[in-house]
C-alpha cells in the first residue's frame, strides 16, 4: 500500500513572483502554516530567495520566495529583480500573485509578459480578496492581451482568495500539485525550509525595525548576525545593524536607546517562539557608507 502511494507522489519546485507587496511571503507563511519569510508593508521587504518546503502525502512542493520586483534603484534594487526573475528559469511550475484589489502596476504586466514568453506551467493567483475583488477582471483581461500580443498558448490556472485569511488555499496547493511532475522528494520530510539560521534571525530582526521606521530608512537598513552564542539554557546572537549615514544611526538607536531596545525585546520574543530555546539579542549599529552599492557587502548579506 505505501509502495503504491510513493508511486504517484509528485514534487517540485515552485517560483513564487510577482512585484513588491502583493503577499508572496504572506501566503507561503499561511500556506506551510509556519512563518518562514519575514512580511511587511513595505516594499521590497524580502532580500534574498527564500525556499520554503511543503510536505504532504500528495508529494511536496518547494516554494522559492523571491523578492518583489520594483523599479531598480541601485545595485541592491537590481541584484534583487535578478534574482527574483532567475528563480524562475529551473522551476517546474510558476506561482503569479496578483492584488486583486489594487490597480494593476506595470511590474504586474512585466511579469505576465516574461511568463507568456516561456513555457513554464503557470498558476495565478489573484490575493487580497478580503479587501476587495475590483480589479480581478481586469487582471484577467490583462493577461489575455499579454498572450494574444505574445502568440502564447499558455493556459494559467487562476485561483482567487486570500492569504491573510487563508481563503483559497487548499484549492491552490491542490491545483499547485497537478502543475508539478511526478517523482520522489527533493528535500528530507521534516524539513521546512533550508535558509541559512544566521540569514532568518537577521531577517527577524530587520523585520522589527521595518515594522518601525518609515519613508526610506528600511531600505537604508541591513542586518548582520556576526555570532551566535549557544549554552544550553539559551542562545545569544550578535548582530550588526548596518545604515548608511551617522544621522541614520541616532534614528536607528533612538532617544535613550528606546528603539533599539525595543527591536531587541520583540525579535527576542519571537525567535525564542520560533526555536523555541530562550533567545538573547545584542544589536551594534554601524554606519557603512553606501553598503548598498558595495558588493563585498551585499556578497555577505547573500544579496549578490
Ligand atoms: N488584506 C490583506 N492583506 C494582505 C494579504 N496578503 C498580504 N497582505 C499584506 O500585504 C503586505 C505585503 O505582504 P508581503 O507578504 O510582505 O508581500 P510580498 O509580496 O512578499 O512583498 P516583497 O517581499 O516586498 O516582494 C503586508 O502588510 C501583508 O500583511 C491579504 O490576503 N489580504
Ligand atoms: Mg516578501
Amino acid at each position: 500500500m505505501m509502495q503504491k502511494e510513493n508511486e504517484n507522489q509528485r514534487a517540485g519546485v515552485v517560483a513564487v513572483v510577482g512585484r513588491t507587496n502583493v503577499g508572496k511571503s504572506t501566503l507561503l507563511n499561511a500556506l506551510l502554516g509556519e512563518k518562514v519569510s519575514i512580511v511587511s508593508d513595505t516594499v521590497q521587504t524580502t532580500r534574498n530567495v527564500i525556499r520554503a518546503i511543503l510536505t504532504e502525502e500528495r508529494g511536496q512542493i518547494v516554494f522559492l520566495d523571491t523578492p518583489g520586483v520594483h523599479r531598480a534603484e541601485g545595485e541592491l534594487g537590481k541584484n534583487l529583480n535578478k534574482m527574483a526573475r532567475s528563480s524562475v528559469s529551473g522551476a517546474d511550475a510558476v506561482l503569479l500573485v496578483l492584488d486583486a484589489s489594487s490597480k494593476l502596476w506595470q511590474e504586474d504586466d512585466g511579469w505576465m509578459r516574461r511568463l507568456a514568453a516561456e513555457s513554464t506551467p503557470c498558476l495565478i493567483f489573484l490575493n487580497k480578496t478580503d479587501i476587495s475583488t475590483e480589479y480581478l477582471a481586469a487582471c484577467k483581461a490583462q493577461w489575455k492581451e499579454v498572450a494574444a500580443e505574445k502568440g502564447s498558448a499558455l493556459q494559467p490556472v487562476w485561483i482567487e482568495g486570500s492569504a491573510l485569511q487563508d481563503r483559497g488555499l487548499p484549492e491552490l496547493t491542490s491545483a499547485l500539485f497537478t502543475l508539478i511532475p511526478e517523482g520522489p522528494l527533493l528535500f528530507p520530510e521534516e524539513i521546512l525550509t533550508d535558509y541559512p539560521r544566521k540569514l532568518n534571525m537577521a531577517d527577524v530582526i530587520r523585520e522589527k525595525y521595518v515594522e518601525r521606521l518609515h519613508d526610506e530608512l528600511p531600505h537604508c537598513l541591513a542586518v548582520w548576525v556576526e555570532n551566535i552564542e549557544e549554552t544550553p539554557d539559551a542562545w545569544t546572537i550578535q548582530a550588526d545593524v548596518y545604515v548608511e549615514r551617522h544621522s541614520q544611526k541616532g534614528i536607528v538607536i533612538g532617544e535613550k536607546g528606546r528603539l533599539l531596545k525595543s527591536v531587541q525585546y520583540q525579535a527576542e520574543k519571537e525567535l525564542t517562539d520560533m526555536y523555541g530555546v530562550r533567545v538573547k539579542v545584542r544589536l551594534w549599529v554601524k554606519v557603512e557608507k553606501n553598503w548598498r552599492k558595495n558588493f563585498w557587502i551585499l556578497r555577505k548579506l547573500g544579496y549578490a
